[in-house]
């Protein structure tokens, strides 16, 4: 039967179980999405369109896979701005799929801006489909870059969506995807270097989610009784709760850090300078790096030993190897034992007391950390979604906010463009419609948020937005005094100016300003109440501009 390209992309989007996308107008497919059942959800940019369908393939480990459409071609408006969505998707390794309008024929050169050469840049592949009937096997490369490998974005551009082509002639058949198991003598060479360290640390990035193996290093970490860290990507990998855990970020990692004499990294590029943490004195120490390909290996830091495959695969190869070693014997296996978890509990509770302290502060303005403790308590941590924003809400919620499902938190942002909570609250509350789903930000994320807030009262997505309301940015560094801040752009209209939670509350949304201490609590129960009947809420706690403590180790500028 012959059928159009946008009817047939419309078509595999279903076959593939794709059950909505995400868009700004306009896309030359969208018209046949329509027409062919698949739901649009319609955001205010071209940005936050892709944002959301990223965040959607983060928050499922890639199971489902978020796919969104723009505006491209010669009048590439769309595509330009949603640039800046899928360099963020490229950045933090999201698999992504973006639809857009290709060039047409006979006009390739006609615009300044390059479409191929530039979506060439911010993608994992990059496809044009330059005949119509090449529809099913550019779809069938898309899904297999997505579904295998090292995670990233691949954009497919369609020059010519009215184009038509015979279904019958090239079937399609969903793609599964395919994983590899890592060299057994590398396996070998890994136990050997882990089994005789006196003081190894795993540190796991978020590969580890990719491959759903947070059961499968729960049980390395128990069966070696090696402590664990998880990068800012990978939060919730590991139970924040196990006895094993020492942290994202605090003093504590910064000290196991430093006196660890192995590093396993399981999932993680191992790429410091962003919000993650650097190796610090890396040739005193054996760096041992499980990943998916080889494109991280040797990168900043000499690997003494690589170990490539999936995660979860390799995770259980090193399993193996260590039990056939051992009587299995608890407490270390074929490690001196130790007293490694007292220990973990004695570098946590020195690092976390300061926190604690003022996550139970009744001070006015409210301290940032009584919101987080508050959090804390009112969520069902097993049953809930929280995200952070750019700026020290970040540095915050990663040192203290207790993670006890993969995903119940997202951390993101090797590049962290500012806004990109409510792409992901979005996609949470898409993923996880029973779970409750917050975004915790600063004014400048709200600022980028703003138009797209009609599109939780549209769709009815009930989540809510908490407002650290402190009056400036607090740059890098410290917060908001001392090297790394900036004095010259730090502040805008602050609280006793602007009353945000009555702007908000005029769109429609349940807002709240809130500031007593006593009232977090109440005003986040009314807030979550309200978001399980579809409606979205808004929060503004007034704050102090409280310090950020400690860096992340090793860190670059910027
Ligand atoms: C798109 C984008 N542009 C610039 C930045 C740099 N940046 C990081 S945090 C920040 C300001 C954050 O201020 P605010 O939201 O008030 O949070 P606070 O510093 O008070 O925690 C800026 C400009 C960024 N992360 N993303
Ligand atoms: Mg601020």
């Amino acid at each position: 039967m012959t059928i159009d390209v946008a009817t047939g992309i419309s078509r595999i989007l279903k076959q593939e179980g794709v059950g909505w996308v995400s868009t700004f107008p306009v896309c030359r497919v969208n018209n046949a999405l329509g027409r062919e059942g698949v739901p649009m959800l319609m955001m205010r940019d071209d940005r936050y369109a892709v944002a959301v369908a990223d965040a959607f393939s983060r928050i499922t480990a890639g199971s489902r896979i978020g796919v969104a459409t723009f505006q491209g071609g010669v009048n590439a408006a769309g595509m330009q701005y949603a640039y800046a969505g899928m360099a963020q998707a490229y950045e933090d390794g999201s698999p992504v799929l973006c639809i857009t309008d290709g060039v047409p024929a006979g006009a390739s050169g006609n615009s300044q801006y390059d479409v191929a050469s530039a979506m060439k840049t911010v993608s994992k592949w990059f496809g044009y489909l330059d005949r119509p009937e090449r529809t099913p096997e550019l779809m069938r490369r898309a899904f297999t870059m997505l579904r295998s490998g090292r995670p990233g974005p691949v954009i497919l551009a369609i020059p010519n969506a009215t184009a038509t082509y015979d279904e019958t002639a090239d079937p399609y058949r969903p793609v599964k995807g395919w994983k590899s198991a890592p060299d057994p003598a590398d396996v070998r060479a890994a136990v050997d270097q882990l089994l005789g360290a006196r003081n190894p640390l795993i540190y796991a990035g978020e590969g580890v989610i990719y491959a759903c193996a947070s059961e499968d290093l729960k049980a390395l970490a128990e069966l070696v009784n090696v402590p664990v860290i998880t990068t800012l990507k990978a939060k919730g990998a590991f139970p924040e709760n196990h006895p094993l855990f020492v942290g994202v970020r605090g003093d504590q990692v910064a000290h196991y850090l430093n006196k660890s004499d192995l590093i396993l990294a399981i999932g993680s590029s191992l790429s410091p300078g962003r919000f993650s943490h650097g190796i610090p004195d890396p040739a005193k120490k054996t760096i041992i790096h499980c990943n998916v390909d080889e494109l991280h290996i040797n990168k900043m830091y000499p690997t003494a030993h690589a170990v490539i495959g999936d995660a979860r695969l390799t995770l259980q190869a090193l399993r193996q190897e260590v039990s056939g070693r051992t009587s299995g014997a608890t407490g270390g296996a074929g490690r001196t034992a130790g007293d490694v978890a007292a220990e973990v509990k004695a570098a946590r509770d020195q690092g976390l007391a300061r926190y604690r302290q003022v996550m139970n502060s009744d001070e006015k303005p409210i301290n940032p950390y009584r919101v987080y403790g508050d959090l804390m308590e009112v969520l069902d941590l097993k049953n809930s979604f929280v995200t952070h924003e750019s700026g020290n809400t970040r540095d915050q919620l990663s040192t203290v906010f207790d993670t006890l499902i993969p995903r119940g938190f997202l951390g993101w942002g090797n590049v962290s463009t500012l806004g990109f909570s409510l792409a992901a609250a979005i996609a949470a509350k898409k993923a996880f419609p029973d779970r409750s789903s917050v975004a915790v930000t600063g004014e400048a994320g709200l600022g980028y948020m703003f138009g797209n807030l009609e599109v939780l009262l549209r769709e009815k997505l009930g989540i809510t937005v908490v407002h650290i309301s402190n009056g400036g940015f607090a740059g890098y560094g410290p917060g908001f005094w001392g090297p790394g801040h900036d004095p010259f752009t730090h502040r805008v209209l602050g609280p006793d100016e602007v009353d945000m939670s009555k702007v908000i509350g005029a769109l429609g949304f349940h807002t709240e300003r809130v500031n007593e201490p006593a009232e977090i609590i109440p005003a986040l129960r009314r807030a979550l109440d309200v978001n399980g009947s579809g409606r979205p809420a808004y929060i503004e706690f007034i704050c102090c501009q409280y310090p950020v403590y400690g860096q992340w180790v090793g860190r670059g500028e910027g």
